[in-house]
Parts: C-alpha cells; structure tokens; sequence
C-alpha cells in the first residue's frame, strides 16, 4: 500500500500546508495552565468575598488573626470554594500540544451531516438553544470573539490521528456569551460558577445528520474550540466548514464537522456515536 491509498473511510487528503503567517494567540500549554488556575481562583475568590457577610462581616472578618497571611473565615471560603471549582474542573487536564513543525497531513473522515446546503458561510447561522431565548449567530459573531489557536491531534477511534493547528473561538467564550440556564434557576455565572449550570450541551449539524453530547466541562474546557480554520487555511467543506468543533480532549468522533445548533440541556443529549455502541464521554 503506498501513501497514496486511501483506507475506504478515508475519502481525500487535506493538503494544507502550514504558513508563516502570525498565529492569532499561541496557546502554550502554560498559558492554559496559568487560564484554567485563573478559572478556579475567580470562582473562590469571589464566593469568599460574599461570605464576608456584608458590612458588619467585613469590619469582623478584618479584626480575625491572620492564617497565612489572610484572616482565617476567608481563607476557610477560599479553600471551600477552591475544593468545589478544583473538583468541577478536575476533568480539565490539557490534552498534549505540538509545535507547528510536528502539524501532519490531515485526513478526512465522516460525511455525516455535511449535506452541501450549509457549506456556504452566507447561508449558515448558529442557532443557539435552550437558554433564556434563542440566538442565531452569523460567522461575523463568531469572528467579533477572540480568536485562538491551538495544534493539537485528532484522534480517531479507528486508530489513526494527526496533528493539526486549528484557530476559532472558545466555546467557553460563546458559551459566556450566550449563558445556559442554571439547574437551579439562579443567574447563570458561566466563568465564576460553571457548577450551577445545566449540565449538557448539545451539538448539531444544521439537517442533524450527526450529532454529539458534551459535557459542560468539556465543553468550558479551554482548548475547545470552534474551529474555523485549519493548518492556516479556511475549513474545506469536507473539514466542516464554516464552524466546526475542535475538542482535543475527546476523540475525533465528538469532533463535530459543520454545527447548526448549539443546544444547552440538563438530560444527558443524544449522541450518533454512542448510540452506536461507542462511550458516550471519548474521552482520550
Ligand atoms: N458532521 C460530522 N462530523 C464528524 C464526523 C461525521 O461523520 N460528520 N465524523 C467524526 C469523526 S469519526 C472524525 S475522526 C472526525 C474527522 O475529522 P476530519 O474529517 O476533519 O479529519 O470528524 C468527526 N466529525
Ligand atoms: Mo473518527
């Protein structure tokens, strides 16, 4: 078999060279390391300022004998609040990134859901669902959020994967954007309190030919992406364009290629694949 032949799952080659063009934001795995304990200290930090109980609190908890450095009812909230944004994101471990000269050839894999209707970015809106009221974003929304990158492998169950680069959007950013309902119909805080939220999200290609379920970790987690470029070059339409979601902490299967709708839920969503007999999670 030469490089050339193609497995039959695998219905082209991407021939996306990468570019010396400047990368919108280069996310070192420690600028994600600094950003995720930045996610867990905003969380306790502010649920310890609001234990200070008002004003009396305030004057009181200042008067108390310091315990490293800090008066000890706060420090106590501190370490509370720490406990339960550590274990909210204790599934948020940083899926391995490559520098851009270790980027290989891209495959392409999975048709489901790509019917050519939507592959026209004019055409396409996100629609957003199962918050306060829905939204439809064009591709403009998604390019007035900061742009990231990360170069990162797609995995694919089958057993075979590649490095890519691919520069989008966070979900996260989206997802602050447009917030969830929380289970227990409090104000959604997505980046202070992503433990109050509805659990799931949902993600589906605009004729839901496919179709996956996230877990709000995973999709706050900050390599996760939606993806509108790839090794430097827009999407092609069988890479999904114009949105696609890049998850590396998940196998190629929850990959989703060509997103219509982004739906929040507290039931756990249906997913094509683990319908199918695979785990529901791909995690990797
Ligand atoms: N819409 C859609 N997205 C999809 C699939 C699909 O069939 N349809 N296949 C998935 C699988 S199994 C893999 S491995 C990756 C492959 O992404 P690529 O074709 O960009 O390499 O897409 C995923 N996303
Ligand atoms: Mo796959």
């Amino acid at each position: 078999m030469t490089d050339d032949e193609q497995t039959p799952e695998t219905t082209g080659t991407s021939e996306q060279a990468p570019a010396e063009a400047a990368p919108p934001e280069i996310e070192s795995d420690d600028a994600i390391d600094r950003e995720l304990r930045r996610m867990t200290r905003r969380g306790f930090l502010v649920a310890g300022v609001a234990a200070g109980v008002g004003y009396g609190g305030w004057a009181w908890l200042r008067s108390r004998e310091p315990l490293g450095g800090m008066a000890w009812p706060f420090r106590r909230a501190l370490e509370l609040n720490e406990s339960l944004a550590l274990a909210y994101f204790s599934g948020s471990r940083m899926s391995r990134t490559f520098r851009r000269d270790q980027i290989t050839r891209a495959r392409i894999n999975g048709g489901l859901g790509l019917s050519p209707d939507y592959y026209d970015a004019s055409r396409w809106a996100l629609r957003i669902d199962g918050g306060p009221s829905p939204a439809l974003l064009t591709m403009a929304d998604i390019h007035a959020l900061p742009a990231r990158q990360v170069i990162t492998e797609l995995r694919c169950i089958e057993g075979w994967s590649y490095v890519v680069q691919w520069v989008g959007v966070r979900l996260a950013d989206v997802i602050a954007k447009y917030p969830p309902p929380t289970r227990d119909g409090s104000r959604p805080d997505v980046v202070n309190h992503p433990e109050k939220l509805v659990r799931y999200v949902s993600i589906e290609t605009p004729d839901r030919g496919y179709y996956v379920g996230l877990d709000m970790q995973s999709a706050l987690h900050p390599q996760t992406l939606l993806a509108y470029a790839m090794n430097d070059a827009p999407l092609t339409w069988q890479h999904g364009a114009p949105l696609r979601l890049a998850i590396p902490v998940k196998y190629g299967i929850k990959n989703i290629k060509r997103i219509g709708t982004i739906r929040y839920t507290d039931v756990k969503p249906a997913d094509y694949w683990a319908e199918r007999g695979y785990d529901w999670y791909a995690g990797h």
